[in-house]
């Protein structure tokens, strides 16, 4: 394998919540498998310790930082604190990582070495090579189903973009931060790909088995699925509409009338969406598969 001494300093971020029961674990892993990454563990206050446990291994090793947060704000608010940390702390790549060890350390080094020929590298269960282990049919449907939607409506050619493993260059990073991403929830996954995407950053998949979670609970949940499909939906008419709106144009020989009347159809498709996606958050399904 291609070295990785040339990518400069490399932060591990993981997100945890109540995951007292792995992180013993994938901090060790970790450091076995990639002893010059930097670890930060973002805890958002674990009633189980975790956080407190975060501390004893960082006073034991100085490749291991915590940081705190207040309460539970979900994954996505997580990683953004995790990222401007990393960022402020100069790291040259900065990687997204779960705690339960559905990512494997042992396969962290393949999905680092991609990052020498691609701006973001997106550990991947869905291109050739990749699979998930232990991962009920349901679950397995959902997220194949919810790769395949995004790519269908936002004409995103990434195979598998809910992932959650993913490895950026500092510079890819500050840059696809200053486009919106979902505050909270696992939309961010799909915001960073979405973001890199369409400022042309180059994004390469590796393979990766995802192993299912053996210790701890997920924190996936309907509602979050939910959510996600709004905002995929919401986002994918927008992109349908601007990407209309230029060919009418065109079509018109761009002529201010054809912008004028797309502009209108284009706005009343936002409006429309924006309306469907409120009522669906207050009256649509609770719960329901993962
Ligand atoms: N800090 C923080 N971490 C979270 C939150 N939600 C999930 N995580 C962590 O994010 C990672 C992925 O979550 P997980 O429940 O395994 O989701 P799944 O793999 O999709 O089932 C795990 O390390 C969780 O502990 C949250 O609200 N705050
Ligand atoms: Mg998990």
């Amino acid at each position: 394998m291609q070295s990785n001494d040339d990518l400069g300093r490399i932060l591990v971020i993981i997100p945890t919540y109540n995951e007292i029961d792995n992180l013993d674990m994938i901090t060790r892993r970790l450091r076995a498998s990639v002893p010059e990454a930097h670890i930060l563990v973002v805890d958002d206050n674990s009633p189980d310790g975790t956080g407190r446990r975060a501390d004893e291994l960082a006073a034991e090793d100085d490749h291991i930082h915590v940081l705190h947060r207040q309460g539970k704000e979900g994954l996505g608010a997580a990683y953004k604190a995790g990222f401007a940390w990393g960022l402020e702390q100069d790291y040259d790549v900065l990687v997204e990582f779960d705690a339960d060890g559905s990512h494997q350390p042992e396969q962290l080094g393949r999905v680092l070495a991609a990052l020498h020929d691609a701006d973001m590298v997106k550990g991947s269960r869905w291109v050739p090579g990749g699979s998930v282990v232990n991962w009920p049919l349901h679950r397995e449907l959902l997220s194949r189903g919810g790769s395949i939607y995004t790519r269908l409506m936002l004409g995103l050619p990434v195979r598998d973009i809910t992932g959650g493993l993913n490895a950026f260059h500092a510079d890819t990073l500050r840059a696809i931060l200053n486009d919106p991403i979902d505050g909270q929830g696992y939309g961010i996954q799909r915001d960073l790909t979405w973001n890199a995407h369409k400022r042309g950053f180059r994004i390469t998949e590796v393979p990766i088995e995802f192993i299912e979670r053996t210790r701890g609970e997920s924190k996936m949940s309907g509602d979050v699925v939910k959510e996600a499909m709004i905002r995929t939906t919401e986002l994918g008419l927008r992109h349908r509409g601007q990407q209309l709106k230029d060919t009418v144009g065109r079509l018109r020989g761009g002529t201010e009338h054809a912008g004028e009347v797309a502009g209108r159809f284009v706005g009343a498709v936002s409006r429309a969406a924006g309306e469907a996606a409120r009522t669906v958050r207050k009256n649509g399904p609770k719960g329901g598969a993962r």
